[in-house]
């Protein structure tokens, strides 16, 4: 159990219908019992668990503070297990931090970044796997990301991880009884059905980490840099996919300055889109900066959308940003393709593949479907296996798999080439806490706080 009550504002900042104090411990309900009023004369011990309550928020004076609705929920029946008080007051930021100081003031602690979560971990309400799912519901940024997150949050994906550790202990069992009855036909009896079920329990991670690009694409989207020399038509083509003046456009070449993000489905790909600051020479300090931004966007990309101007021929900059993106999955836009193709397109479809060469006018709306249309063919190879249950979406977790493989392998290269089976099972051990470690059976307090200390204050 932890200690001592916690109190945090459980919504984000700014003006909005309500804004939430969250009381965890404890002292949660004595804490109540001093800066609430119900407008009914009820003794607020007596107030039934989940029923909303009306009435006023008060200061040790007896001062209103806000009108407020409160709810308590008590222990073990809550999110972190212990008792909880809500108090619901208007959404503004001076309501909420009046109320919030007046609970501090009455004994409980500020809670830190994620804590009430933590606490359902240690308190052994949910998994590590569960509590790292809460924070990828918070902050998804896609549908399929959230279905992801809400999935593992169930604990779809412990419950798999689960399923192959309990294989893994009970080969380590098989391997004590070896021990303990060393007879020459149980140990033979032994290795053969060992190598069976390490290679199963092998094939499972293997199955769960082939999710993973999957995962990540679905939970941060296809991270997709549009990049170019200056004036050739980005912010248009962004504009475009969005379907609003999301980015500034003119003729002066050297417009944008700064990445712009924006989240889009492009039929059924979430994709993380991102305009940069054209590429060339420049004497500009602010234009400068925004081509360095650009070169780290390119580095970070899943994709790059090349745009050049067909009614030109390829520049010197033109050819310096194609060496820049060699090592890229890169889709060329031929745009502005309504004033003429002047540009070698022959020699792009060479260095591209010409289904990823695509001739637009951003201009005239022409091309777009094609483009949409290559992009989804490139994910995936333009089929989403979205009927999967569980998608490794977290790089923790695709390590640590990685790690239990590893230690698999091993064991089945000892059994190969004959090792005595006790020393197997180190391997075994090995690749059952690196699994433990992704449900948080095994892992330690450091790793713990790390993990919650991303999370938001409140949660
Ligand atoms: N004719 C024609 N003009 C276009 C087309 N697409 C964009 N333009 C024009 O090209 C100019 C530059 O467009 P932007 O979208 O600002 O170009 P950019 O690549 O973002 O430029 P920087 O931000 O300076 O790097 C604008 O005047 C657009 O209207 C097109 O398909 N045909
Ligand atoms: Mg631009």
């Amino acid at each position: 159990m932890s200690d001592g009550t916690i109190a945090a504002i459980a919504t984000a900042p700014g003006e909005a219908g309500i804004g939430i104090v969250r009381i965890s411990g404890e002292k949660s309900i004595q804490i109540l019992k001093k800066v609430f009023k119900p407008k009914k004369n009820i003794d607020i011990e007596d107030i039934p668990s989940r029923k909303v309550i009306y009435g006023h928020a008060i200061d040790r004076n007896g001062e209103v503070l806000d009108e407020v609705l409160v709810i308590i929920m008590r222990g073990p029946y809550s999110y972190t297990t212990e008792d909880i008080a809500e108090i619901h007051c208007h959404g503004g930021i001076v309501p909420v931090r009046r109320i919030m100081e007046e609970v501090l003031r009455n004994g409980a602690d500020i809670a830190g970044p994620g804590e009430f979560t933590k606490r359902a971990f240690l308190n052994g309400r949910i998994d590590l796997a569960q509590a790292e799912a809460v924070i990828d519901v918070i902050t998804s940024k896609t549908d399929m990301g959230l279905d992801a997150a809400l999935n593992q949050l169930k604990g779809e994906l412990s419950k798999e991880i689960k399923g192959i550790m309990d294989k893994l202990l009970s080969m380590l069992a098989h391997i004590e009884a070896s021990i303990d009855f060393p007879e020459h036909d149980v140990e033979e009896i032994t290795v053969n059905r060992l190598n069976d079920m390490l290679i199963s329990a092998g094939d499972a991670i293997e199955d769960l980490l082939e999710s993973f690009e999957e995962g990540k694409i679905m939970k941060d989207g296809l991270s997709t840099a549009i990049i170019g020399r200056p004036n050739v038509g980005k912010s248009s083509l962004l504009n475009l996919l969005l379907k609003e003046n999301r980015a500034i456009v003119t003729e002066i070449p050297g417009t944008t300055r700064d990445i712009i993000e924006e989240y889009l489905n492009v039929g059924g790909i979430p994709i993380r889109l991102i305009d940069t600051a054209g590429i060339r020479e420049s004497v500009d300090i602010v234009e400068r900066l925004g081509v360095e931004r650009t070169k780290s966007a390119i580095i970070d990309s899943d994709l790059v959308i090349l745009v050049l101007d067909a009614s030109n021929k390829l520049s010197g900059d033109d050819n310096d940003i194609i060496d820049l993106i060699k090592s890229k999955k890169v889709i060329a836009v031929l745009n502005k393709i309504d004033l003429g193709l002047d540009i070698e397109d022959q020699y792009l479809y060479d260095l591209f593949g010409a289904d990823n060469v695509i001739k637009m006018s951003v201009k005239n709306r022409m091309g777009l479907d094609k483009l949409e249309e290559r992009i989804k063919g490139l994910v995936f190879h333009g089929k989403l296996n979205v009927s999967k249950n569980n998608l490794v979406t977290g790089i923790r977790h695709k390590r640590l798999l990685e790690k239990a493989l590893e230690s698999i392998k091993g064991a089945v290269l000892s059994i190969e080439n004959q090792i005595p089976v006790d020393l197997i099972s180190v391997d075994i051990k090995e690749a059952w806490t690196s699994l433990g470690a992704i449900t948080g059976d095994t892992v330690g307090e450091d790793i713990v706080n790390e993990i919650f200390s991303k999370f938001c204050i409140g949660k």
